[in-house]
This record gives C-alpha cells, sequence and structure tokens, in this order.
C-alpha cells in the first residue's frame, strides 16, 4: 500500500469511472499522481495478477490514498468530498442529496455496466448496437428526472457528483453515436459543464496516458 503525500489515481484516459475521480480531485483543487492502465493493451492490464491484486474487480479507477485503496469511483468521490476542503460535491439538503444520488445510481449502476468493455467483449458482434440500447434506454429514464431536478446543474444550481457522472457519460453515448440532442436536458447539462475547468483538464483528450492521435 502506497503512503505517498499525493493520491495515486490509478486510471485509463478514455474510462469515464476515471473520469469521474479525475473531475472531483479538480473541483477540489487536489494535486495527484496517475497510473495508467491500459484497457486494451496487452490484453488489458486491468487483468493482470498484479493489478487483481489492487481491485479484485479487475477494473479502473483505483485510489491510493491516506494509506488507503479504493475502487468504485462513487466511493472515492464520496470520501474525498468527506475528507477534503472545497466545494461540496453532495448537497446539505437531503432531499438535493437523495436526488444527486437518483442520478448518480441511474448512470452508475443502469447505464455505464452495460456497456463498459468486459460486457461488450461477451457480447460480441452486436456490442455498438447494444451499447447504443442501453444508454438511449437510461438517458430516457434520465432525462424526465433531470427535467425536475436541474437548475443550471443536475440538481439546482449548485455542482454535485451528479454532474461527475453525466459529462463522461455523455461522452460514452457520444462513442457509440447515440443522438444526445433528443435529450434536450441532458444535451443542455452537459454543454453547460463541459465549459467548466475541472470538467475541461480531466477530459480524456489531455491525460498523461492519451495517444498522440486522441490528443486534443
Ligand atoms: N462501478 C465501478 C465501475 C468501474 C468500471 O466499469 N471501470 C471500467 C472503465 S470505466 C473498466 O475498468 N473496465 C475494464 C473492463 O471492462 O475490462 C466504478 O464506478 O468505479
Amino acid at each position: 500500500m502506497a503512503t505517498h503525500d499525493k493520491p495515486i489515481l490509478h486510471g485509463y484516459f478514455r474510462s469515464s469511472c476515471s473520469w469521474r475521480v479525475r473531475i472531483a480531485f479538480a473541483l477540489k483543487g487536489i494535486e495527484y499522481e496517475q497510473i495508467p492502465v491500459n484497457l486494451i493493451k496487452d490484453g488489458g492490464q486491468q487483468l493482470t495478477d498484479q493489478y487483481k491484486a489492487l481491485n479484485p474487480m479487475q477494473q479502473v479507477p483505483v485510489v491510493e490514498m491516506d494509506g488507503i485503496t479504493l475502487s468504485q469511483s462513487l466511493a472515492v468521490i464520496q470520501y474525498i468530498d468527506e475528507t477534503r476542503p472545497g466545494p461540496k460535491l453532495l448537497p446539505a439538503c437531503p432531499k438535493r442529496r437523495a436526488q444527486v444520488r437518483v442520478i448518480c445510481d441511474v448512470i452508475a449502476s443502469g447505464i455505464q455496466p452495460l456497456q463498459n468493455l468486459y460486457v461488450l467483449q461477451k457480447i460480441g458482434a452486436d456490442k455498438v448496437e447494444w451499447a447504443q440500447h442501453f444508454i438511449q434506454r437510461g438517458f430516457q429514464a434520465l432525462e424526465p428526472i433531470l427535467k425536475e431536478t436541474a437548475g443550471t446543474y443536475c440538481v439546482g444550481d449548485e455542482l454535485s457528483m451528479a454532474d461527475i457522472c453525466i459529462v463522461p457519460q455523455v461522452y460514452n453515448a457520444q462513442r457509440f453515436k447515440v443522438d444526445v440532442g433528443q435529450f434536450p436536458t441532458i444535451d443542455r447539462l452537459n454543454q453547460t459543464l463541459e465549459e467548466i475547468e475541472a470538467f475541461r483538464v480531466s477530459h480524456p483528450s489531455c491525460q498523461p496516458d492519451t495517444p498522440a492521435d486522441l490528443r486534443a
């Protein structure tokens, strides 16, 4: 277990769950080290025994900080929020807090796992249609939820963990050629959030492991 002063993020430039954690670090103004885990190279570096010892789920992200090793991006983000100063990533109001969690769960439990690399590799030939179907289905649920909760951001006018989840999920949707314009609230929120510095510096196009041809 690392005892570095700076947190260490084991992630992958294009992983939406790694991007969630990068956004949280950026919003809190926390410096961290990145150790890239290439999900494609050598059949997937997340599948090695060495990485499995770090995360038995064989997924990114993993964060080492404060002498503990954490997987699961939402657990990591909540740990960061509970232990570090800076803007709160979950609202104090219980109703708003619950709304943030609803949005995060729709994305993190109801959409992203169904279009994850490991699942798509099992699906085989129809993987693009599969991913499109489940993203589309998830966004059909998310759009009316967000219509109710959104102000400037996903829940009211304060940034939260819901905003951290939505931008990387829209990025995934665009990769799979889902027309996000069908979902005006999602589209509007994404466009607003993309302009924020913390979302820009953590974007997949500008990470240490971003390949040259995908760099912005
Ligand atoms: N619930 C986990 C999901 C993590 C996850 O699905 N990570 C993906 C990248 S976004 C991964 O490592 N995939 C590797 C694979 O499917 O083999 C989280 O929120 O951290």
